[in-house]
């Protein structure tokens, strides 16, 4: 056996034992069970704006990275920051109900992608070239690249009972979550599929949402070892407020369009409270220039 062939199954028995490869064979590209998935995932996207994928991680692999995300979660970044829809700065000319204008509250922790042990499930899985493959095929972009950042391509998100994500739009045009710990209640994810698009922001709509209108709200409520796909710059979605006295742990691995990806100074240091030379060399600065 060469060495590549033999690189190919030690991947394949690797990712056999983290993923349920009899729901989801993302290892067998070309056979008529891997269209017929691929398939799905971009009808619901493009109907839905999101997909999910129950049961992903086979229960002895979520347990796994349950015991590694809780001996992480002490060495989250706790932040906390008021926000509108879009991650900008406020327009007062605009009025007071303009979704640009209304800032809610979010707190949260994010474990940093370079504290995830390099031979766990969480990285074997990211690595893998049949994910990268997988993710392109379902949203219909290739190629597509791991994010090079070294701390923001696979953080673990570690919400304690009182956090919230509340409504927003993804600077990333989408997003991909690997569900490790519900909470006990709260921490669902709701969204608003197809709200806004390239060509209108469709404030009114979204003002509504935020006003309490629920009618074109979806719920979703994301078990362990649950994958979900979804369209997160055109999809408004939050996640309600964590409740319980458990940490509700997600993954989130991360796709770019450009092979080089990685976040800007500012924004790593206040999502992950530390920046790396990657970053400050992209960005032509010193550390010391920067502000928290
Ligand atoms: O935690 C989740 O389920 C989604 C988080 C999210 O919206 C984001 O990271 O942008
Ligand atoms: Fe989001």
């Amino acid at each position: 056996m060469n060495e590549v062939t033999e690189t190919m199954m030690n991947t394949r028995a690797a990712l056999d034992d983290i993923i349920d490869t009899q729901r989801y064979p993302i290892h067998e590209p070309g056979t008529v069970a891997y269209d017929k998935l691929v398939e799905r995932c971009q009808e619901s996207l493009s109907d839905d704006g999101c997909c999910t994928l129950p049961g992903f991680l086979r229960p002895a692999a979520v347990e796994r990275i349950a015991r590694e995300a809780e001996l992480l979660a002490p060495q989250a970044h706790r932040h906390q920051a008021s926000h509108n829809p879009y991650f900008c700065e406020p327009r007062p000319e605009l009025g007071e109900t303009h979704p640009i204008n209304r800032f809610q509250e979010r707190t949260n922790g994010f474990v940093c992608s370079d504290l995830i042990d390099a031979d766990s499930d969480l990285q074997t899985l990211y690595k893998s070239e049949g994910m990268t493959r997988f993710i392109s095929q379902a949203f219909e972009i290739d190629p597509l690249h791991r994010f090079a950042d070294p701390l923001a391509c696979m953080p673990f998100n570690a919400m304690q009972p009182g956090d919230s994500f509340p409504w927003h739009f993804d600077t990333n045009e989408f997003t991909v979550t690997w569900m490790i710990r519900p909470p006990e209640h709260g921490g669902v994810f709701e969204y608003v599929p197809g709200i806004r698009d390239p060509e209108d922001e469709h404030y009114d709509d979204v003002a509504a949402v935020m006003a309490g209108h629920r009618s074109k709200v979806r719920t979703l409520d994301l078990g362990a070892g649950d994958m979900q796909l979804f369209m997160g710059r055109y999809t408004l979605h939050r996640v309600t407020q964590v409740q319980g006295s458990r940490a509700r742990h997600v993954a989130i691995p991360s796709w770019a369009r450009q092979p080089d990806m990685v976040g800007t100074p500012h924004r790593v240091k206040h999502l992950y409270g530390r920046v790396l030379p990657v970053h400050l060399e992209r960005a032509n600065m010193r550390e010391d220039n920067l502000v928290d």
